[in-house]
């Protein structure tokens, strides 16, 4: 119990901090259920070098004791490391060709995970959560982050004032949010849900996008700024708080008692092509 956070929103979605919930009671829940979940992550080009810890802190933190599925797409599969995975967990490399701009990277990703729900999930999983590669696991994430429709709160603009948010400001864009709309502004770099809703939000993105490179305009946050704006219209069923992204584990913050997982410290000159 909190009072020092608000755990749920003006619509009444539950908004997870350590402390709103009991791990071994939501566990002991959820075994009874035969869940898959599905995890897509993207590595090309130099981000391969954070698979490592990616995915061995994943291991170690990321649903425990589940069924966790994660589908890699690289431009690079000799690159990924051979990582040990527990007992029913699986790890499929996918090849996706190489893209000459970031955003290009960052944005194909919605279409690329509205393709892979339809074409493959299906059968094999009951959430998913894509997540940023450059990423680290420091504490658990369970299965207290499952819902219909999940967002994350992101780590620069959690105790800020709405005005502050960088949602998409020019009407021109499929993303724009007016001033004085948005209830928080929500990390790109990890989202989640059932399979249904998650297809929804990525086909609308994709859709949306593509709508904006016709009238040749880019959302100031590409994806990041789309997500949102889909989320002002289709509420997320559950909010995760920045413990489940977080800035860098060098900095905190009161509120914030676990870091599940956080950005890591990147050279941007080093990975970046251009
Ligand atoms: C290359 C140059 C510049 C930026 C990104 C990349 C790049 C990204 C790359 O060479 N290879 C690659 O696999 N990526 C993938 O895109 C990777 O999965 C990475 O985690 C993701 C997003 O890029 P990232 O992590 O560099 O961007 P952030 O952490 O600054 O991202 C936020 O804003 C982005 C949109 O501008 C996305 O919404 C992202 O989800 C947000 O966290
Ligand atoms: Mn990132």
């Amino acid at each position: 119990f909190r009072t020092d956070v608000a755990s749920v929103t003006p619509w009444l979605a539950p908004i997870v901090w350590e402390g709103t919930f009991d791990s071994t009671l939501i566990d002991s829940i959820y075994k009874q259920q035969n869940i898959t979940i599905a995890t897509t992550v993207f590595a090309l080009g130099k981000y391969t070098r954070f698979l490592k810890d990616f995915l061995e802190s994943a291991e170690e933190h990321y649903f425990v004791g589940f069924r966790v599925h994660y589908h890699l797409f690289t431009d690079q599969a000799e690159e990924v490391p051979n990582v040990k995975l527990g007992q029913e967990r699986y790890l499929t490399v996918k090849k996706v060709p190489s893209m000459n701009r970031w955003q290009d990277i960052s944005m194909s990703r919605m279409e690329i995970l509205e393709k892979l729900i339809e074409n493959e999930l299906a059968s094999e999983a009951d959430y998913i959560f894509c997540l940023d590669v450059d990423t680290k696991f420091y504490g658990r994430w369970g299965v207290e982050s499952l819902g219909r429709l999940v967002g994350v709160i992101h780590p620069w603009f959690f105790n800020v004032p709405r005005f502050i948010f960088t949602y998409e400001r020019r009407p021109e864009s499929q993303a724009y949010i007016p001033a004085g709309e948005g209830d928080y502004y929500f990390t790109g770099a990890a989202f989640g849900g059932s399979l249904e809703d998650v297809h929804h939000l990525t086909k609308t993105c994709r859709e949306q996008m593509n709508i904006d490179i016709a009238n040749s305009i880019e959302a100031i946050w590409h994806e990041e700024s789309h997500l949102n704006k889909y989320f002002l219209y289709n509420k997320p069923s559950k909010l995760l708080s920045p413990e489940y992204l977080w800035r860098d584990i060098s900095m905190s913050s009161g509120q914030v008692k676990i870091i599940r997982l956080s950005h890591v410290a990147k050279n941007n000159a080093e990975v970046r092509p251009n």
